[in-house]
């Protein structure tokens, strides 16, 4: 393994279990045995223990907790819903404490500033939005988390270092310390529910983002939905200095974006008009409005001009898997939006476009397409595929005309077939599944690739513009 140089401060001589050998598990096993701790590692699967280093590997199952210390669990892994993991269960039990590598990376730089990114929907874009516009102003930036990079993976800064990390439910709920300097809600909507034991579970988790961290600590929340707003009133003088943005309404001392796409700034009582939204290709739609104020707001508190930051919006490239034009082909654009995994997701995709050949299906969550009704007009045709298919054919009806695919190689054959044939004004073949993708891929990331990949052999052939 190779290490990031990150020291982990207080785990000398000490003995730490690691639960899970993914990403998360393996650059904390890594840094944990470089900063002197005696690391105890286990994994469910085999192919992963296979993977790891043999001398790490000891079976959790049969531990005596009374020689280990604490334990730090991979977020993917049950802490309390549905059921605590086996290995959470004993290790509470011996009242050992239980963490996360996100809190042990707080502690291995106690001197850089943490930006922390939360919220059902847009984390990722605004995460990577933010270390954008901070590194285009030079400033030494790490960006990690559930985005992808593991936090012990990441490279130490020094004291004007920032790390920027995007934090899933699941983080949050392995890191009971404050963790982040500027903390961001964006929106809550059901996701995850059966980690959290409802719906209730999950909104105390977002909302623990914003515990204060000392005293110049601040936290932005999105205004646009019910339980964000409720935890906004909630966390009024508990100790974070507060900063409502809206993408749908003009709020009194926020930043928000009126009804033209204009980002105002009323911080100071005085609305001002910063930036024309609509110039930025890579942020479509207005939920990329709210993630461009999140990153506005911060960009501003950590000093940077106005200047700089527009540099920063100008020149975002825009993330993979989200609403990302892979091509276009006959004048019909090809959208990859496998990042869209539940209906709200989705939602937002649907509302950026018109003559719509929709591709939806995979694993589905809770409710379904619930909500997405308003967008079917839009639709020209809806092409199935994976577990959800049947479930998804009745949910729909007669709302618009459907094809069972089965798979996505099908459904983009299909999609594409019809879109050209028919040539409608602005068509898309959107893959927007409203769906995981664990029943056909082992990530979302694997089928927006997949989907890449189809639709560059059909640019190829057709010798469309990629
Ligand atoms: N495992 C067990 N026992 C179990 C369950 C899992 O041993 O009961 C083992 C698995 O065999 C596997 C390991 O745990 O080897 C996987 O751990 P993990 O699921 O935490 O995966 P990591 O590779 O560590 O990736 C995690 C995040 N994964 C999840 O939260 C599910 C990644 O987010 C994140 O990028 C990475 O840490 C680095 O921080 C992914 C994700 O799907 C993108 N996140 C969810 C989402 O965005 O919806 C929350």
């Amino acid at each position: 393994m190779t290490g990031s140089g990150l020291h982990i401060p207080n785990v000398q001589g000490r003995t730490i279990a690691v639960l899970g050998l993914g990403r998360t598990g393996l650059a904390t096993a890594e840094r944990l045995q470089a900063s002197g701790a005696r690391v105890l590692a286990w994994d469910d699967s085999e192919k992963a223990r296979a993977a790891a280093p043999a001398e790490i590997l000891h079976d959790l199952y049969q531990a005596d907790w009374s020689r280990i210390d604490a334990l730090v669990m991979s977020p993917g892994i049950p802490l309390t819903h549905p059921a605590p993991h086996p290995v959470a269960a004993a290790a509470k039990a011996a009242a050992k404490p239980i963490g996360s590598d996100i809190a042990l990376l707080a502690v291995a730089q106690p001197n850089a500033r943490f930006v922390g990114i939360t919220g059902t929907n847009g984390k990722s874009t605004t995460t990577t939005l933010i270390a954008h516009i901070l590194k285009s102003a030079g400033k030494a930036v790490e960006v990690g988390g559930n985005l992808g990079q593991a936090a012990l993976s990441l490279q130490p800064l020094g004291p004007d270092g920032i790390y920027v990390l995007e934090l899933s439910s699941y983080q949050l709920d392995l890191t009971p310390s404050p963790i982040a300097d500027i903390a961001i809600l964006l929106n809550i909507s059901p996701d995850h529910l059966d980690r959290h034991g409802g719906m209730e579970g999950y909104v105390a988790s977002k909302a623990s983002i914003l515990r204060p961290k000392g005293r110049f600590s601040i936290g932005i929340v999105g205004m646009d939905d019910a339980h964000c707003r409720g935890i906004f009133e909630a966390a009024q003088d508990k100790g974070r200095r507060l900063v409502p943005i809206s993408a749908e309404r003009k709020l009194e001392r926020s930043i928000y974006v009126n009804a033209k796409g204009i980002l105002v700034d009323s911080l100071q009582g005085v609305p001002q008009g910063v930036a024309d939204l609509n110039t930025i290709p890579t942020l479509p739609g207005r939920h990329n409005w709210q993630n461009a104020a999140a990153a506005y707001i911060t960009a501003r508190a950590l000093g940077l001009s106005l200047d700089q930051i527009l540099a920063g919006f100008a020149s975002y490239p825009g993330l993979a898997h989200r609403q990302q034009l892979v091509a276009t082909i006959g004048g019909i654009r090809y959208v990859n939006d496998s990042k869209a995994t539940n209906a709200d997701a989705a939602a937002k995709a649907l509302d950026c476009y018109d003559n719509i050949y929709w591709i939806i299906g995979g694993r589905a969550k809770e409710g379904g397409l619930a909500g997405l009704e308003g967008f079917y007009p839009k639709i020209r045709h809806g092409f199935l595929i994976g577990e959800a298919a049947s479930a998804f054919e009745k949910q729909i009806g007669r709302a618009f005309p459907l094809t069972q695919c089965g798979t996505l190689d099908k459904a983009v054959a299909a999609a594409h077939a019809q879109a050209q044939r028919e040539k409608r004004p602005g068509a898309v073949v959107l893959l927007a599944p409203a769906c995981a993708s664990w029943d056909q891929f082992t990530s979302f990331e694997v089928r927006g690739d997949r989907f890449r990949e189809l639709v560059a052999a059909l640019a190829a052939k057709a010798g469309g513009a990629a």
